[in-house]
């Protein structure tokens, strides 16, 4: 770790990320001396490439507007670099670098062949038209073709890249390589998208949370959630745990939070689509609209909830909001935002014996359907719901067992021990087996 802080000068989440990985992993490494021997963990933490780039794009009134590009190209030991594109005035370096590195052990889980990549910009998506939009994605993708490929590195959505970011970053690919591929997941479904990938998020994170409850003998049905977030992650997971009848009571955006004691229904959760679509990066309307109260400034975590689910940005619930959880009788917190919660929270579930489990499990199901978007890429063919429903069901399943595998300690489950170590094996094995490259 001296060694990482050393290198890695003012990188914070990076380090916080590798922090809380290593932890769990050394006492592994001590018990299998060659992974020590070949220095993996040396290695992983350091990143196969790093493409950092300038994005220059004029504006509706006519004036260039400079921002930066990155792709961190993180491990390929096990599949092409694989992960999302997040377009977000906090991105750094630093950031895509946690993200990437979080990227590798999660997309180890899924058990599928995917390496781990992240990719993004400090642009602001918040009050700018199509056209501006469409400039930067072209602009953006400019660049980084050449850095890409369906068998090289296959980038996706993150914060701030939906379908129609994806959609103008394809159509630029396409006519600078004139090749129709599926270097980009989150396609529309006419043009090479799978079916279920803008719910796969939301929904696989039920699906994790559901093998969660079982392991306490209990059922989502009748559960009360909290979640933060307005966009595709918490769409998703709303209105999968509606389904499963439980009731959700909050959101939240970064103007403040919503509390709507009566519950989401299918028509509130088409709202967030509405609201994500207005680009205008609030959740202050939805109170107005339907009856419920504002908290402007606050979040979610000061409300009683059975299960919390961070769904929005990393480092979203703090110590004090896990004390309050914890206080106010919460079973469950599973991070769905990828390091969603700060370094305290984990420990103090696991000492109060309330459930916690990582982003990297718990939110694996949106890269998990786009390996599945690539498998049909690769065959020319699309599966149908159901068919992709039902293995995105099986992976998160896997994921859970994965986690109880190699996280059991006594009578508990410890999930962010069982992530870590579950996700490193495969990919740790394939790097002894490829040489030192
Ligand atoms: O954090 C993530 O796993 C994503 N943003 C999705 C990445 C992907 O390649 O689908």
């Amino acid at each position: 770790m001296d060694k990482v802080i050393a290198k890695n000068p003012g990188e914070d989440e990076f380090i916080q990320a590798v922090q809380e990985v290593v932890e769990k992993l050394i006492p592994y490494v001590e018990e299998n001396p060659k992974y020590k021997a070949h220095k993996i963990l040396e290695k992983m933490v350091e990143p196969e490439r790093v493409i950092m780039f300038r994005v220059p794009w004029i504006n509706d009134q006519g004036e260039v507007q400079i921002n930066r590009g990155f792709r961190v190209e993180f491990n390929s030991a096990i599949g092409p670099y694989k992960g999302g594109l997040r377009f977000h005035p906090s991105v750094t370096l630093s950031t895509l670098k946690f993200l990437g590195f979080e990227q590798v052990l999660k997309n180890s889980l899924t058990t599928l062949p995917m390496g781990g990549g992240k990719g993004g910009s400090d642009f602001d998506p918040k009050g700018k038209s199509d056209n501006e939009i469409m400039r930067f994605c072209q602009s953006f993708m400019t660049e980084l073709a050449r850095h890409i490929g369906p068998n090289t590195d296959v980038p996706a959505g993150d914060i701030g890249v939906g379908g129609r970011e994806i959609g103008f970053l394809f159509g630029q690919y396409k006519r600078l390589r004139n090749e129709f591929t599926g270097v980009l997941t989150g396609k529309g479904i006419e043009w090479g998208g799978s079916i279920l990938r803008p719910e796969a998020t939301g929904f696989g994170a039920v699906y994790f949370v559901d093998e969660m409850v079982k392991t306490i003998g209990d059922k989502i049905a009748g559960k009360v959630v909290g979640l933060s977030g307005f966009g595709n992650v918490t769409w998703g997971a709303a209105l999968k745990f509606y389904e499963l009848g439980a009731k959700i009571i909050t959101i939240s955006g970064p103007d403040g939070y919503i509390y709507d004691p009566a519950g989401l229904n299918p028509e509130k959760i088409e709202y967030l689509l509405e609201l994500r679509a207005s680009n205008n990066d609030v959740v202050a309307p939805y109170a107005a609209k339907f009856g419920a109260t504002f908290f402007p400034g606050k979040r979610p975590w000061e409300q009683k909830m059975d299960i919390a689910m961070p769904c929005a940005i990393q480092n979203e619930l703090n110590e004090a909001d896990a004390k309050k959880l914890i206080a106010n009788g919460t079973k469950i917190i599973a991070e769905s935002s990828n390091m969603g919660c700060t370094a305290e929270v984990a420990p103090l579930c696991f000492e109060a014996g309330i459930l916690f489990a990582p982003g990297k499990a718990v939110n694996a199901g949106g890269v998990a359907v786009s390996g599945l978007e690539m498998s049909q890429n690769s065959l020319r063919f699309n599966w149908t719901a159901e068919e992709v429903d039902q293995k995105l069901k099986r992976i998160m399943k896997d994921i859970h067992d994965t986690c109880v595998k190699f996280g059991t300690i006594g009578n508990k489950i410890d999930y962010v021990q069982g992530a870590n170590v579950g996700g490193f094996v495969k990919v740790a094995d394939a790097m002894i087996a490829q040489g030192h490259v």
